[in-house]
């Protein structure tokens, strides 16, 4: 399809989504230039310093296999088979995540990926500028400006928002069109804390596992980082219940109150933490919330992809998978509509209802990691979920799984989950045991409410 003289697109953000999607759009013959509120990683090294690192599922990995970058990302990612739990009594137990080594998640490190696709985007033709941070849209004139060593005015054609959930573009656009714009803070924060090498250079826990200590109101986290190190990450309630012995971040202040909050809650892993102390009073706390609109694009002047449009609580591990499938989906409507407002909005159409889905589950997957790992319902609904999923691999798919490894819209998994659901409810009700199930009249309800994963695709 033709686009003569619309071909020119300014991407806002060189973070995760506005590198892959400068690349995915370069690679298709799109003049691209992008602007970046930070210096070049490259260059400078990464912004932060610490090693964060991401769970890279099957989502953004097909994304990534489209940019021709999935191999490289890959080398430098760490496996992880399953969730390792860590009970209060120091017992630990790997629960698989899928059926074999094909369904796994992998751990990146932030920094390496985010250069891995900055050299892509660049080789793919988009030109880069940095230290450029977008401050003030004038839409009716298309001229946007940028503060970095001076004020630059830039003409544009369209403004693509991959600035993150701070987004300024989305500010921009609120104030010519209100967004619908919503915040739900979930009202818990995190803190990251780092587990170094052990003695001989080697990983102190599992390398290939997601680590989990579920604590009812509260966890922690750890994932393995290639360099042997792994990145802790603690979610506590911000405020106090007032139930003593309850911990929050209103109560936990001191680098000693969160010596003394592992010590009784996270024994095997404060042993594994020589600097918690001070990791606990130099790192910020962060803080969770979930942002929704009900638009995403303003005409064919701009539109929001990534977190700048949907930023969701981490639990699911989503955020950046479903911002690379984002930047798929908007360049193959770009590609596919010769009227550029109507490419963005058929991209919002498809994309803003899987977006409510995941943020939606990723709000549940708290609730299943920190308190549901342990219980026995949970269990017992889990083991039966294992069970039809074997019984009827074609029809009923655990959600994890239509999440993780598969790129079905998140709103079909969804809803399909719900489905699901409600029959493992159903089967287990009043049980402790999967003895005694009626198979046949399960077997029927899976054929009758699950329709076949192929008809549906
Ligand atoms: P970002 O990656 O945040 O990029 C935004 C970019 O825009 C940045 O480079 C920023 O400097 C730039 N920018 C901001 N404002 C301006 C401006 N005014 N002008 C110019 N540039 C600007 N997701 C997962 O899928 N799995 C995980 O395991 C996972 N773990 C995470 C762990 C942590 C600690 C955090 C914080 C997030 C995690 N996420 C994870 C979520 C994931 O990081 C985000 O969803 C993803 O980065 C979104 O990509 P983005 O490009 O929309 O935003
Ligand atoms: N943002 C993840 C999962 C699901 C694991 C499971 C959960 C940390 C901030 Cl909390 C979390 C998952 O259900 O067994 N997969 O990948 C990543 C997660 O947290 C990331 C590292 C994170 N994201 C602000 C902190």
């Amino acid at each position: 399809m033709t686009q003569t003289a619309s071909r020119h697109l300014t991407i806002v953000g060189a973070g995760l989504a506005g590198a892959l999607l400068a690349t995915l759009l370069a690679r298709r013959g799109w003049d691209i230039d992008v602007f970046e509120r930070r210096g070049d990683p490259r260059v400078e090294g990464y912004a932060g310093g610490r090693s964060i690192n991401l769970a890279l599922a099957e989502r953004g990995l097909n994304a990534l296999r489209i940019a021709g970058i999935a191999d490289a990302v890959l080398d430098q990612a760490v496996m992880m088979r399953g969730r390792m739990v860590h009970f209060a009594d120091g017992s630990q137990q790997l629960q698989r995540y899928g059926r074999d080594d094909s369904e796994v998640i992998w751990s990146v490190s932030r920094g390496e990926l985010n250069i891995t696709l900055l050299d892509a985007a660049e080789t793919a033709g988009a030109k880069l500028h940095f230290d450029r941070r977008l401050e003030t849209v004038d839409f009716d004139a298309s001229v946007a400006t940028f503060l970095g060593d001076g004020a630059h005015a830039h003409r544009f054609q369209a403004l693509i928002g991959a600035d993150g959930a701070g987004s300024t573009l989305r500010r921009e656009m609120n104030r010519a069109t209100p967004l619908g714009e919503r915040i739900d803070p979930l009202g818990h924060g995190y803190k990251e804390l780092e587990i170094p090498p052990a003695a001989d250079g080697g990983f102190r826990m599992e390398p290939n596992a997601l680590h989990i200590w579920p604590r009812g109101r509260y966890m922690c986290i750890a994932l393995p980082n290639d360099e042997r190190t792994f990145t802790v990450t603690l979610f506590l309630p911000s405020r106090d219940d007032g139930k003593p012995g309850d911990p929050s971040f209103e109560t936990v202040l001191t680098g000693e109150d969160a010596r003394a909050l592992f010590a009784r809650d996270f024994a095997d892993a404060l042993p594994l933490i020589p600097d918690l102390v001070e990791d606990f009073e130099t790192h910020p706390t962060g803080t969770l919330s979930t942002l929704s609109l009900e638009r995403w694009s303003l005409g064919d002047k701009a539109v929001l992809l990534g977190d700048a449009a949907h930023a969701m609580v981490p639990f699911h591990g989503q955020g950046m998978n479903c911002a690379f499938e984002d930047c798929v989906a908007l360049a193959e409507h770009l590609q596919g509509h010769r009227d550029r407002g109507d490419a963005f909005a058929a991209f919002a159409s498809e994309r803003l209802p899987n977006a409510r889905a995941i943020q939606q589950m990723a709000l549940e997957n708290y609730l299943e990691m920190r308190e549901r790992v342990d219980d026995a319902d949970f269990l017992l609904q889990r083991a039966l979920e294992r069970a039809l999923a074997e019984r009827h691999p074609e029809r009923f798919v655990p959600r994890y799984a239509m999440v993780t490894f598969s790129c079905m819209p998140y709103a079909t998994a969804f809803e399909r989950g719900q489905v699901q659901r409600e029959l493992l409810v159903e089967a287990t009700r009043g049980r402790t045991s999967l003895e005694g199930i009626d198979w046949a009249w399960l077997d029927a309800e899976v054929a009758r409410r699950l329709p076949l994963l192929a008809a549906q695709a």
